[in-house]
């Protein structure tokens, strides 16, 4: 058993930036902790702030940490993974009985992660998934990212059902490398390769933020006259290229049918006043599954290696007026 007393503004002097919330001091950690008398420490290694989603993300994460009682010690790594894998290592250091990251990208990863298992502090993964080996994480929470590209292919499929001509689609991709970015590609083929009236002529990185997909939509409508469909990653990119739509003279949601995942509140409502044609869900609030996970762990119980959020879609013939705010 491993006794420690450590103080939390010890700790933040190692990071660049850190949230510690709850109770501190003393502590005790073992395999099976009970909760009635232990504050479960859990290091949050977020990996920016690069989009609403992002926002609303750590905002559940906090909220839900406060909620169910655990210590959260939280780090941003301004899109920077050599930051995030430094950061995980002072959770490390830190003995933290429980870490939960987003990794940036799927790669590159092997070796923070051995030493976090060797040290035997289990990892959960959230919102992002990692390539290669499994036994390194006790499990992921989040989105099925292929689904979701899946989804906005049948989308367009209903969409142009009874077009026979060409359909020529551009795409906004998300962070090259990322679990999001590769799968809501991949879906996205999968879904429309049945027909091949469906033609993506360019497919662009914008790294998920607004800026880069106005600044990458406006370059392609440059050098193309014929765009039936934007098909973007995320919504913040899809507003970003709303706007360079219409800075090129062309009306969102008629000249070029946009399709976007995310559903944060502003992509809603372009979707409601018919600037965008589709949305498909992906939901950040994954705070009370993370901190609800990690007690479980914690208390020994096996978890499932990969548990799924369902996610909705939103389409232009949907009736939205009763929909709740979406609070991202
Ligand atoms: O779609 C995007 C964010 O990893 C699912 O990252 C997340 C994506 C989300 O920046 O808005």
């Amino acid at each position: 058993m491993l006794r420690k007393c450590r103080k939390a503004h010890a700790f933040i002097g190692v990071l660049c930036f850190a949230i510690l919330m709850g109770a501190s001091g003393c502590r005790e950690r073992t395999s099976n902790i009970d909760n009635s008398n232990h504050t479960l420490v859990l290091g949050f290694a977020q990996l920016g702030a690069e989009s609403s989603w992002r926002i609303g993300n750590t905002k559940s994460i906090i909220e839900a940490a406060r909620d169910a009682g655990i210590q959260l010690m939280y780090t941003e790594a301004e899109q920077k993974q050599e930051n995030q894998i430094k950061n995980i290592r002072s959770f490390i250091a830190y003995q933290v009985d429980i870490i939960a990251f987003a990794p940036i990208v799927e790669t590159g990863w092997e070796n923070v992660l051995q030493e976090a298992k060797e040290a035997g502090i289990p990892v959960i993964l959230t919102d992002r998934k990692i390539e290669g080996n499994e036994d390194l994480y006790t499990c992921y929470i989040g989105s099925n990212f292929i689904t979701e590209g899946e989804m906005a292919g049948e989308f367009l499929k209903k969409k142009f059902y009874y077009t026979k001509d060409e359909i020529n689609i551009v795409e906004l991709v998300g962070t090259l490398g990322s679990s999001p970015a590769e799968e809501r590609s991949k879906g996205f083929r999968q879904s429309i390769s049945d027909d091949e009236k469906f033609r993506i002529i360019e497919s662009v990185c914008g790294d998920f933020m607004q800026s880069k997909g106005k600044e990458a939509m406006g370059k392609i409508l440059k050098n193309h006259d014929n765009i039936d469909v934007l098909y973007c990653h995320n919504d913040s990119m899809a507003l970003g290229a709303i706007a360079a739509i219409e800075e090129a003279g062309l009306v969102p949601g008629k000249d070029i049918v946009i399709i976007s995942i995310d559903g944060e509140q502003e992509a809603i409502d372009a979707l409601k006043a018919g600037r965008i044609n589709c949305v498909i869900e992906c939901s950040p609030m994954l705070g009370p599954k993370i901190m609800d996970t990690a007690k479980r762990i914690m208390n020994g119980e096996q978890v499932h290696k990969a548990i799924y959020i369902e996610d909705r879609v939103f389409t232009e013939w949907d009736d939205l007026s009763d929909l709740p705010p979406r609070g991202y």
